[in-house]
């Protein structure tokens, strides 16, 4: 099944968006197999965003990405990659259709409040750096599962 990672950045965490991107993927119907809150290391950012690194903007991404709490999530589900993109909007919340997470709830592109693998090859890369493997966790919906 495929897996990207999404990850709700810093200003979404102070902003107090964490369940509210959460409820998205859940209510979508993909299933969280990793999650966890991290304070980045500058090298960890650097790492993260190392396709950017020349843009004039890198060095300021990766020092706020290593300034504050990541929460760093694994999704799992069909077509999760390109859907988690869809649902996000665009890089810049200016261009990010209403109904979209970007589009609904952030104004600045240098605050746009959560990240998404942008495409399978990245994805697992990322699902890497941010998870060892032990700690994605595999489980069943109730509906699935035999109660004993
Ligand atoms: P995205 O995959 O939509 O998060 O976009 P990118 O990987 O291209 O950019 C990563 C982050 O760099 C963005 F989330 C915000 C920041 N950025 C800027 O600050 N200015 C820009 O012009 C473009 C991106």
């Amino acid at each position: 099944m495929e897996r990207t990672l999404i990850a709700v950045k810093s200003d979404g965490v102070q902003r107090g968006l964490i369940g509210e991107i959460i409820k998205r993927f859940e209510h979508r119907g993909f299933k969280l197999i990793g999650l966890k809150m991290v304070k980045p290391t500058e090298d960890l950012a650097k790492h993260h965003y190392i396709d950017l690194k020349d843009k004039p903007f890198y060095a300021g991404l990766c020092k706020f990405t290593s300034a504050g709490p990541f929460v760093a999530m694994c999704w799992e589900g069909q077509n999760i990659v390109k859907m988690g993109r869809d649902m996000m909007g665009e890089t810049n919340p200016a261009d990010s259709k209403p109904g979209t997470i970007r589009g609904d709830l952030c104004v600045q592109v240098g605050r746009n409040i959560i990240h998404g693998s942008d495409s399978l090859e990245t994805a697992k890369k990322e699902v890497a750096l941010w998870f060892k493997p032990e700690e994605l966790i595999e489980w069943k919906s109730c509906a699935e599962v035999y109660t004993y």
